[in-house]
């Protein structure tokens, strides 16, 4: 038998986001049933995405173990383990050769997955013969919200689930403080208890009376021009950000046009109502890459100067015109 030895891991995951705590959570139950003689000692990080090149601090990485989940790759010496569904996981080449030089059975990274909590769990199923079926919940919910499954535009915009509360609480608050008191009280606790405790409800209060503010605003701004609602934002700046209330204030528009723009860019995100009446006829990203913007089929984005605002409108009027016809 080896004699129980301490060691300390550090866990950068994805931040303000339901996905990377799940992912370390159950990165943290693989990495115990690995290790189960060793006294392992976890501290999470929360990456976030920032406007240039988002890499991970390689001052983070001092653990005896140090991972990275369901957040870009960052080529750190002492990066021991990597977990990613991203497809733009890999910012440049010598990141992927970084990578594939990695044992192969430290990194995994699979953008047909979910959520890379689902990845993680399937991994430590089918690579390392770990069962980690109790996690159930947490594993259904984080590939719910990460792939935005969710039943109607009203489930979406009410949130009257907990574990949809406890979402917009980490999208608000999910920073190193909140996951370190978190994730341990989730490999302690059901999900549903988490979810539900006063310490989520408190912090979500005021986020909810917020979120209630953003729809009203976004119904007084929005008008149905044909299978469209096509809401302008344009006269105050800020982004939009209840990317479903549209389709629930709207529910017979198959389609969604938003102008809104922000001190450095104004912004037409145009989106299709998943839950809405009509099959989607139009490829929504080909449409945005015919401006100068892009995206997937079902959700696209052009972003222009904000001095453009006039040209923006005609894009708009444009894009209704398409979308109509
Ligand atoms: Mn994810």
């Amino acid at each position: 038998m080896n004699p129980i030895r301490a060691r300390s891991v550090v866990v950068a995951t994805h931040g303000h986001c339901f996905d990377g705590m799940a992912s370390a959570v159950v990165f943290t139950r693989l990495y115990r049933g690995l290790y189960s003689g060793t006294e392992a000692t976890f501290t999470y990080r929360a990456c976030d995405y920032s406007p240039g090149d988002s890499a991970v601090p390689t001052t983070w990485m001092t653990g005896d173990d140090n991972a990275i989940l369901d957040f870009r790759y960052t080529a750190l010496p002492n990066l021991t383990w990597y977990f990613d569904h991203h497809a733009t996981a890999f910012r440049t080449e010598r990141d992927r050769e970084h990578f594939e030089s990695r044992p192969p059975d430290r990194r995994f990274h699979n953008a047909a997955y979910p959520s890379c909590t689902r990845l993680i769990a399937d991994t430590a199923r089918d690579h390392f013969g770990l069962d980690l079926g109790d996690l159930d919940d947490l594993l259904c919910w984080a590939d719910r919200i990460d792939t935005a499954s969710f039943a109607s535009a009203e489930e979406a915009v009410r949130r009257e689930a907990p574990e949809l509360r406890l979402m917009s609480v980490l999208e608000h608050h999910g920073n190193d403080t909140m996951l370190n008191m978190l994730i341990p009280r989730l490999l302690r606790e059901p999900l549903r208890e988490v979810a539900s405790s006063e310490e989520i409800q408190i912090r979500y209060a005021p986020i909810a009376r917020q979120r209630q503010r953003n729809l009203e605003r976004l119904r007084h701004c929005t008008q149905e021009r044909g299978h469209i609602a096509f809401c302008d934002l344009g006269a105050e700046a800020g982004e939009v950000i209840e990317k479903f209330g549209l389709y629930w204030l709207f529910p017979q528009a198959t389609y969604s046009v938003i102008l809104c723009r922000t001190p450095g860019k104004a912004k037409i995100s145009i989106g299709f109502n998943p839950w809405g009446p009509s099959p989607r006829r139009h490829h929504i990203g080909e449409i945005c890459r015919r401006h100068g913007g892009g995206g997937h089929p079902v959700v696209g984005a052009i972003n222009l100067s904000p001095q453009q605002l006039a040209r923006v409108h005609e894009i708009c009027a444009e894009i209704l015109a398409e979308l109509n016809s």
